[in-house]
């Protein structure tokens, strides 16, 4: 079967691409083109060609890359159009109507290439990563994975867990004078060693992930102090309701946000105080429930009131940051005992210093999360794989590996399998649909 599909937005704009591959591809480019000549590693300026009508689709260029040096390791023609609609629908109608022709599904392309070995699953994954990038954060991250750093790592560490595993197995089919007698001490510490690697990739704080989701910032305090006017302004919509009364936030309201190339989620919650109101007092719960669960808490005052409010001065911790609003009706900040914390004062309304705010709050995600720059996990799977290694490696040192060599070595191979499932080396069918389905269709 030959798959084809538009690889750029849909228009219209200055060019489209749209993408074939599979073994026939160079006999449909050739009716398409009506050439035969075509050549690869050069650019081929054709018209194309209605095979069943004769008449001219568009002209444009055609990048023809043989299997197996192209990105599925397949026969690919890229075909480079005029991009709009009526030129992309009329192609993509005429590549259907050619035989064991069909449209690609999302992340096809990039399937092909991983059942070829041109990628490896980590690889395969970031790409669909660099595709939904949305903030430089973001696209730093995918193009240091498909970049092969973490496949790397990760080949080394399973390479000395088989390295150990054949030691085992030698040991269980041969006699012990044929091995080396403290074969099973070398293979206990060089399996303790990967125990300290991964317990290490694990305690990542998780940053590879909130990197990919967002980072999770709470806006906390006293009921009309602009928590939602805050909102508003930086994520440049109304999302939130803002009034002079008291108590207006009941829910939560999150708004993704790019704060300078980190990606948020700013969540807006209702104003914490004394309510006597049920749904307002089910909102205060849920505010503090979220800044609880958040990687930065906004704990947010009125500076015209000079007091932070008791049940507010309960949630702070050194970890958050004090913004004092409305500084257009009071100049200074109100005298405080959090010394520890970054005090901001800003005016929503007036639009002051809130660059200062962004850049406190991008020092402070920094400091706390990027302590590392080798980022190994991306994805809740990467992680499970990985405390799956974990446990059976624990289980694996637990053992007295002279009267229950066997059982350990089964250890070893499921900790093997696992591992090697993040790069894709093993049990891969199954997870195999849940990463391309992510995808485009045409990549
Ligand atoms: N003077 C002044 N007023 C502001 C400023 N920011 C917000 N306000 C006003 O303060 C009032 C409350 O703003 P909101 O954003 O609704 O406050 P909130 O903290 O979300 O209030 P609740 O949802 O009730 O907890 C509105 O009338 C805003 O216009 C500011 O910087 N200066
Ligand atoms: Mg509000």
């Amino acid at each position: 079967m030959n798959i084809f599909a538009l690889s750029t937005g849909r228009g219209p704009s200055g060019i489209a691409i749209i993408r074939l591959t599979g073994k026939d591809s160079l006999q449909i480019s050739k009716q398409i083109t009506k050439k035969n000549n075509i050549k690869s590693k050069e650019v081929n300026i054709c018209k194309f060609h209605d095979p069943s009508s004769g008449t001219v689709i568009d002209e444009g260029l055609l990048l023809w890359s043989p299997g197996p040096n192209s990105y599925t390791g397949e026969d690919l023609a890229e075909f480079h159009t005029h991009g709009s609609n009526a030129v992309i629908s009329c192609f993509l109608r005429v590549l259907g109507e050619r035989e064991n022709c069909r449209l690609a599904e999302p992340g096809e392309f990039t399937k092909i290439a991983f059942q070829n070995n041109k990628i490896d699953l980590l690889e395969a994954e970031s790409i669909g990563d660099l595709i939904h990038a949305e903030t430089d954060l973001q696209r730093q991250q995918a193009i240091k994975l498909i970049q092969g750093n973490a496949s790397n790592y990760y080949n080394s560490l399973r390479e000395k867990l088989i390295k150990s595993l054949s030691y085992i197995e030698a040991k269980i089919d041969f006699t012990e004078e044929d091995l080396p007698h403290n074969i099973l001490k070398e293979v206990h510490s060089s399996i303790k060693q990967v125990h300290k690697s991964i317990k290490k990739i694990l305690e990542d704080q998780k940053i590879g992930e909130k990197i990919r989701d967002g980072f999770r910032i709470s806006i906390l305090g006293d009921v009309n102090v602009g928590k939602s006017s805050l909102l508003n302004l930086l994520s440049k919509r109304e999302a939130a309701i803002v009034s002079e009364q008291e108590g207006t936030t009941r829910d939560v309201i999150e708004t993704y946000l790019n704060i300078d190339g980190y990606p948020v989620i700013l969540a807006d919650t209702a104003g914490i105080r004394k309510a006597k109101n049920k749904v307002e007092k089910e909102g205060i719960k849920r505010a503090i429930k979220k800044a609880k669960d958040a990687d930065l808490i906004l704990i947010m005052v009125d500076a015209s009131k000079k007091t932070i409010n008791r049940d507010l001065k309960k949630l702070i911790n050194k970890d958050c940051i004090l913004v004092f609003n409305k500084s257009d009706l009071e100049k200074k900040i109100p005298k405080n005992v959090f010394k520890e914390n970054n005090q901001i004062l800003i005016s929503v309304k007036k639009n002051k210093n809130i660059n200062n705010l962004i850049k406190t709050i991008k020092l402070k995600l920094s400091k706390k999360f990027m302590k590392t720059n080798d980022i190994l996990i991306t994805k809740e799977r990467h992680r499970i794989k990985l405390e799956a290694t974990l446990k059976e490696i624990e289980k694996f040192l637990k053992k007295d590996q002279k009267k229950e060599i066997e059982t350990a070595a089964e250890d070893l191979r499921l900790a093997t399998r696992h591992l090697g499932s993040i790069v894709g080396k093993v049990d891969v069918e199954e997870i195999l649909g849940s990463i391309f389905q992510d995808f485009c269709i045409g990549k």
